[in-house]
């Protein structure tokens, strides 16, 4: 049985992610961080007893600011694969925490390279790159193109991703980096813009709500649907040699064409309820990704096969169907694959 662990288990590709491995057969082990409130809701429907036999998923405490930490759980687990999903992954929260986002996004990966180099272990370790380190580079964006990141988040990210190349080739350590444009789903965090867009309309379909503030409607994304992601990260680590992959859909829209998709289909017209509010804008902003995936295509084999337009239906779907409000599904029909209804939110299937 192969062991994976797998950092930032509790967000949004952490909770897809085990769910793929557990189904692949793997032992997985998921570092979480201890909080005053259960932040375990996206992997709660995967928990398994202890006492029970057969236990495949175990979840240890731990940081990526705490070094030691992390090489003891390195020590004591050996993994085979090693995700290193954690992050503060919130673009327009790092302007306001600048040097927390570098500690966490960026060193805590040099923490968790230094705990895998000196444990005398040869795990494939996968790094959390992301399409914001391309940043003012004009699209489409490859794993050629120049970094030119645009906040403190990207610059972290370009910073672990460096650090995963030297211990790549320095090293000679299995490390790879996925190049991953914006995916989401259901279990999208609440404040990123996508998710943001489709709980509003469940709430405004509930009688909830009748205004979202928004910033930027300008900004152009390459948005795919997460669960695609995850396959896409596990076919990274069974390459024979580590490397570097850009991952997306080959397709971008506005965030304002995303908001007229996703009302357009709950039958509602945005202009009603769109409003601005200057404290969403960002200092600076990433203005038009679109993923040129061709190596992954070619490479790996893999290709999105949800556009924003379904992506839209799935998560408008999914976010009524938590508020009880009757919606077109067509949505939740896409988001079925092999019988599996992995598109909604863990304890509404
Ligand atoms: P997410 O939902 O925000 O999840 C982030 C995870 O990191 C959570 O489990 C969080 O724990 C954990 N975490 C945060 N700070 C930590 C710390 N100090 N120590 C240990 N764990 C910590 O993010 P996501 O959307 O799943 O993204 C996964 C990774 O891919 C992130 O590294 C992100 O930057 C990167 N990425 C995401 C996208 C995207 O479009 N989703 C695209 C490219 C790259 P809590 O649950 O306790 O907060
Ligand atoms: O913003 C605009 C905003 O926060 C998308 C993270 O997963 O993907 C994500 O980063 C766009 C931006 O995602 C609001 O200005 C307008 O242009 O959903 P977002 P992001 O910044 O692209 C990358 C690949 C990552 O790696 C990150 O971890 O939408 N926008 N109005 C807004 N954005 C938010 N959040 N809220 C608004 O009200």
């Amino acid at each position: 049985m192969r062991k994976a662990l797998v950092t930032g288990v509790t967000g949004q590709d952490g909770s897809y992610l085990v769910e793929l491995l557990l189904s692949k057969g793997y032992e997985v082990h998921g570092l979480i961080r201890r909080a005053s409130t259960f932040n375990t809701a996206r992997i709660d429907h995967l928990f398994q007893d202890l006492h029970e036999k057969d236990v495949a998923l175990f979840l240890h405490h731990g940081d990526l600011a705490d070094a030691s930490g992390m090489a003891e759980l390195i020590s004591s687990v050996k993994p085979d694969e090693i995700y290193n999903l954690a992050a503060q992954s919130h673009v327009r929260v790092s302007y306001e925490t600048p040097v927390y986002t570098s500690d966490i996004t960026g060193l805590g990966f040099t923490r968790l390279l230094e705990a895998v180099a000196k444990s005398g272990l040869q795990p494939r370790v996968y790094q959390a790159s992301s399409s914001e380190m391309f940043g003012a580079s004009p699209p489409p964006q490859n794993e050629s193109t120049p970094f030119m990141p645009q906040s403190p988040y990207a610059a972290a990210k370009v910073y672990a991703y460096h650090m995963a190349r030297q211990y790549r080739e320095g090293h000679g350590l299995y490390v790879s980096n996925g190049i991953l444009f914006n995916h989401e789903s259901p279990r999208r965090g609440e404040t990123f813009v996508t998710r943001k867009v489709t709980m509003a309309i469940a709430r405004i379909k509930a009688g909830l709500q009748n205004e979202l503030f928004l910033g930027n409607l300008d900004s152009r994304r390459d948005w795919g649907y997460a669960p695609e992601y995850v396959t896409a990260m596990w076919k990274i680590l069974q390459q024979d040699q580590p490397g570097d992959y850009v991952i997306g859909t080959g397709s971008s829209v506005s965030v304002k064409d995303f908001i007229e998709e996703s009302f357009s289909y709950a039958g509602l017209d945005p202009a009603e309820y769109i409003r601005t509010d200057e404290r969403y804008f960002r200092p600076l902003e990433v203005p038009s990704l679109l993923a040129d995936a061709s190596k992954s295509i070619n490479q790996l084999g893999w290709t999105a096969e949800t556009d924003h337009a379904h992506l839209a239906q799935i998560m408008v779907d999914a976010d009524m169907d938590l508020l009880g409000v009757e919606n077109p599904g067509v949505g939740k029909e896409w988001a079925y694959r092999n019988g599996e209804p992995f598109y909604t939110w863990p304890g509404k299937v």
